[in-house]
């Protein structure tokens, strides 16, 4: 092998060392940038006061947030239609939920304790914008 070769195996070497370690690093920060956070505070038998219904589109990384600061209450949040549900919580508590929104539909979200008092509806679509009518407070 002459010295060329060498060092063109060399420099290809370098360039698989860099892009294993750089494209894993971006592809993450990527992902952790894209996640949107729905907060939802739990309170006087409502998710945020008024049940709000919540926009997403398709293939969105959703990371739920359930604060419960409803004293001597238990909640919790239920999206029976893609099988997911946060623990049971008590006041002070908090639970996260973090799923990817499969696909078109509405689907309601309920606390099962509470299910006609606390009930809300995911909107999913590529047609609405990427909004949240959820508030905190
Ligand atoms: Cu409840």
């Amino acid at each position: 092998m002459n010295k060329s070769k060498q060092m063109i195996i060399r420099a290809l070497v370098v360039i698989v060392i860099i892009s294993g370690i750089f494209i894993p690093l971006t592809a993450k920060s990527r992902r952790m940038k894209s996640v949107h956070i729905i907060e939802i505070l739990a309170k006087d038998m409502m998710f945020n006061q008024t049940n709000p219904t919540i926009y997403l589109k398709p293939g969105t990384k959703v990371r739920l947030i359930l604060h419960n600061e409803d004293p001597g209450m238990e909640h919790d949040l239920v999206i029976e239609a893609l099988n997911l549900k946060t623990a049971i919580i008590k006041e002070g508590e908090t639970a996260i939920l973090e799923f990817t929104v499969p696909k078109d539909g509405k689907f309601a979200y309920i606390c099962s304790l509470h299910p006609r008092m606390m009930k809300g509806f995911f909107m999913v679509s590529n047609q609405q914008p990427d909004r949240q009518t959820a508030s905190l407070k």
